[in-house]
């Protein structure tokens, strides 16, 4: 589901930035992009930064699945359902970034 939501917003992102080109310059169409990959991704508490508080919600819903006590969807970034290493390392790419 959450990849699915990353695919949409690629190509929302992509389809917006090819018509405000014009309008604005491509460093902001870049900086735009990436404010949305961070907020919908790998900022879990959406605070604005991706940080050891995102790297504890991932820990804490380590190893669970649907059903599972500790299950967290937003967690799970690739959509397998399924919080394991993948997930981990996705937010960890993204470790310091900021909004
Ligand atoms: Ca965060
Ligand atoms: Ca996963």
């Amino acid at each position: 589901m959450v990849i699915l939501l990353c695919v949409v917003l690629t190509i929302i992102i992509s389809v917006v930035g090819m018509m405000a080109k014009q309008s604005i310059g491509e460093a902001s169409l870049e900086k735009i992009g990436k404010i949305i990959e961070i907020c919908m991704c790998t900022d879990l508490n959406d605070d604005g930064v991706v940080n050891t508080d995102d790297l504890l919600i991932m820990a804490n819903a380590y190893k669970s699945h649907p059903g599972h006590e500790k299950w967290n969807l937003l967690a799970d970034l690739d959509g397998n359902d399924l919080i394991n290493i993948v997930d981990l390392c996705t937010v960890a790419k993204d470790y310091g970034k900021t909004v």
